[in-house]
């Protein structure tokens, strides 16, 4: 791709790049070199060195100085500060989002997206500065007030996966550095340049704010800079989006230091359609949830829970809309799908088209690697649809690939069980005009997941809502509503302004 070059001078990305940073300063680590390769292509894209602990170490310490002038700069002039990262984001929109289709595959457009969730959150949490409410209280004792303050926690480690790999990085930093923390991000070591791009992107703005070197850290490389975070006593709060296996080993290890995480795993969403769906609605909603992204968002569509009376005609209008997906170069306009992140997802998606095959799946629409020149990085596949069981193994695990599993259903409470009986909790959606349907589906005795939507698929989640899921999902949550408080401490304060010290619970202790 001609273009990326200059795309690449224009985010400072060289042909081997400094892979730890403070901030204003960034430095070579020590560790293994990290070269990314583009999954549209296959062509290396630049090189970075990985860090050691000392290098880690140095990173923390710098982070931990940094916190103790950064909290005292008051929350809406770090939020002024935030708002003028969004001002670079906006004005470098265009090619930090060609990086991210180029180095990760999304589709152009949704890297364009990406940077706009980046801007979106930094508005909102630019907004969020003025508003990091406390409760007040009425003290049950005479000449006393009770309230409650929310103060920052310290040093946040952020670890990021490869599928989003720069919103997911600040729907965490904007919100944590306006709660007052400092930031330690380990992104994803398959798509390292983003997270050098973003880095840079507002350097200009931590220099022009003279901002504590340290507030911004990167530390690259790959999962023993997780566990040194995880470990680390020093870091008040990890948060981390990936694998359910990934997450588990971060979460057990921060709880076993009882220090606080915020995980963020896989999905296993599904789409319920009954029978008074609007179809035209519906089937882009599950296309673009299943294919998009080429099925790697956690939010990605993976089952489908169909209505047995319309079960064929779904099934005849999704062999209709894949037929007409166009899979190849994802900055090339019109394109629906691009490659798989790498060789090894590659192998995954053939692992789990045997396993269907083999636990009694029939495809629907076929699997297949793809070949040819245009698709010479050895990345793409085919988007596929099978027909399942939901108890089959395969479907009970996230597959991160464009399989979408169909499953007929009878009755109402019968789509709600299936949607609900796997291990994950993240994304769900019904797709009904029936009044009854949907708020039976939104109750609490409806999806147990922590996003369900009406008529809406189950991606594309906007930043404003908090993001997040049950189950092994892992419970955390993210990005908007009132998830800023994972972010801080809470402390209830009491003030007697009497002359008396009445106790609580009418409790008399004279001396
Ligand atoms: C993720 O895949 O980790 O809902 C995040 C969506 C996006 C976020 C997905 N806004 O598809």
């Amino acid at each position: 791709m001609k273009e990326i070059h200059d795309i690449l001078g224009k985010l400072g990305i060289a042909a081997s790049n400094n892979g730890v940073s403070t901030g204003q300063t960034s430095w070579q680590g020590g560790g293994a070199l990290l070269e990314s390769f583009s999954p549209v292509d296959g062509l290396k894209i630049a090189a970075l060195t990985g860090s050691v602990k000392t290098d880690y170490d140095r990173a923390v310490e710098t982070a931990t100085l940094a916190f103790k002038k950064w909290r005292s700069i008051p929350a809406p002039k770090r939020g002024e500060i935030v708002r003028q990262m969004g001002a670079k984001l906006r004005e470098r929109k265009h090619e930090l989002g060609t990086l991210v289709s180029y180095e990760m595959g999304k589709s152009l457009q949704e890297g364009l997206g990406e940077v706009q969730e980046m801007i979106d959150i930094c508005d909102f949490a630019t907004g969020l500065s003025r508003q990091l409410y406390g409760l007040t209280m009425h003290s049950e004792r005479p000449q006393h007030r009770m309230y409650e303050q929310w103060h920052p926690l310290g040093v946040t480690g952020i670890i990021s996966a490869f599928n989003f790999p720069v919103a997911v990085w600040s729907w965490n930093a904007m919100i944590a550095w306006v709660c007052g923390n400092v930031c330690v991000w380990k992104p994803s070591e398959k798509t390292p340049l983003t997270a050098i791009a973003c880095q840079h992107i507002i350097q200009q703005v931590l220099k022009d704010n003279e901002v504590p070197e340290g507030v911004s850290c990167i530390v690259s490389g790959g999962r023993e800079v997780g566990e040194w975070l995880a470990n680390d006593p020093r870091i008040g709060l990890v948060s981390a989006t990936g694998s359910i296996p990934m997450g588990r080993s971060v979460g057990e290890a921060v709880a076993r230091r009882l220090g606080k995480s915020l995980l963020e795993l896989g999905g296993n969403n599904a789409i319920i359609v009954t029978p008074t769906a609007d179809l035209k609605v519906a089937v882009p909603g599950i296309v673009f949830g299943a294919v998009g992204t080429a099925g790697q968002r956690c939010t990605s569509t993976r089952r489908l829970i169909v209505h047995e009376s319309i079960f064929e005609e779904v099934k005849a209008r999704l062999k209709k809309a894949y037929g007409q997906l166009k899979i190849g170069n994802p900055l090339v306009e019109g394109i629906h799908v691009g490659p798989l992140i790498d060789r090894p997802a590659v192998t995954q998606y053939e692992n789990a088209v045997a396993e269907i095959r083999k636990s009694g799946g029939r495809f629907v629409v076929e699997p297949a690697v793809l070949t040819g020149e245009e698709y010479a990085s050895g990345c793409y596949v085919a988007p596929c649809i099978a027909e399942v069981e939901n108890h089959f193994a395969i479907v009970q695990h996230e597959t991160f690939a464009p399989i979408l599993y169909m499953i007929p259903y009878s009755e109402p409470d019968e789509a709600i069980a299936l949607q609900n009986d796997v291990p994950q909790g993240l994304s769900s959606a019904i797709f009904t005009n029936d009044l009854r349907d949907a708020e039976r589906f939104l109750s609490h005795a409806g999806s147990d997941c922590g996003i369900a939507n009406v008529n809406i698929g189950t991606s594309g989640a906007e930043i404003g809502g908090a993001f997040g899921g049950e189950k092994e999902t892992g419970g955390g949550r993210e990005s908007g509503s009132d998830a800023w408080k994972a972010y801080m401490r809470r402390q209830t304060n009491t003030i007697n302004y009497g002359t008396a010290l009445p106790l609580a619970q009418g409790i008399k202790f004279e001396i």
